[in-house]
């Protein structure tokens, strides 16, 4: 079993019951066990601004599957929560499942690219990261502590009455 980081985001079709059915179909994936969720968070959209704030979290899931598998089973768990891929780029969207690290592999294919390409300078994959996985090296080797150090908060807040399962 691997340790594998999924960040999870939505700005549409009450976001926050959107991240709380995600991390419920985490839960059922094959040969997976989920084993931490991070508090929701409401964020700033990065990219275009007419688009509602967001919500965001992490989980902590341990699988067996492979990447490839694992993108497919959260590709199907984004398009059953109504996912629509438009054309522009960083659109507003009811999920967003991305792989953030899985273990310590470095994948770089037409499909892939973990760890995830932007997750190092984006808030609100950083904070809810460092809840769960206050102590978590990168594999490139730097502390998730010192990249939060480091990272401007932009607005993030944690959701305080946000109920997780
Ligand atoms: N793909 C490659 N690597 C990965 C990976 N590590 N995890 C490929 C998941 N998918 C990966 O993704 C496009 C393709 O990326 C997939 O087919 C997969 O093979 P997508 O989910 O269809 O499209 P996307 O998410 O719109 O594209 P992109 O560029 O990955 O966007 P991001 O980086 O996910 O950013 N603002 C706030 N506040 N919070 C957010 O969560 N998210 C975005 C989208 C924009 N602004 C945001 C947020
Ligand atoms: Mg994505």
């Amino acid at each position: 079993m691997i340790d594998v980081y999924i960040g999870l985001g939505s700005n549409l079709t009450l976001p926050e019951k959107q991240i709380q059915a995600a991390y419920a179909s985490l839960a059922r994936l094959p040969d997976t066990v989920l084993i931490k969720c991070s508090s929701l968070y409401k964020s700033q959209p990065m990219g275009p601004q007419d688009q509602p704030d967001y919500v965001n979290a992490v989980a902590l899931i341990e699988t067996a599957l492979s990447p490839e598998s694992l993108l497919q089973h959260t590709q199907l768990i984004e398009n059953q929560q109504g996912r629509i891929r438009k054309a522009s780029r960083w659109g507003p969207r009811t999920l967003d499942l991305d792989m953030l690290l899985f273990g310590l592999q470095r994948i770089d294919n037409e499909h892939l690219t973990v760890p995830h390409s932007g997750m190092k300078q984006r808030e609100f994959v950083l904070y809810p990261l460092f809840e769960i996985a206050p102590d978590l090296i990168l594999p490139c080797g730097e502390k998730l502590a010192n990249l939060v150090m480091t990272c401007p908060i932009n607005g993030l807040q944690k959701m305080t009455n946000s109920v997780l399962i």
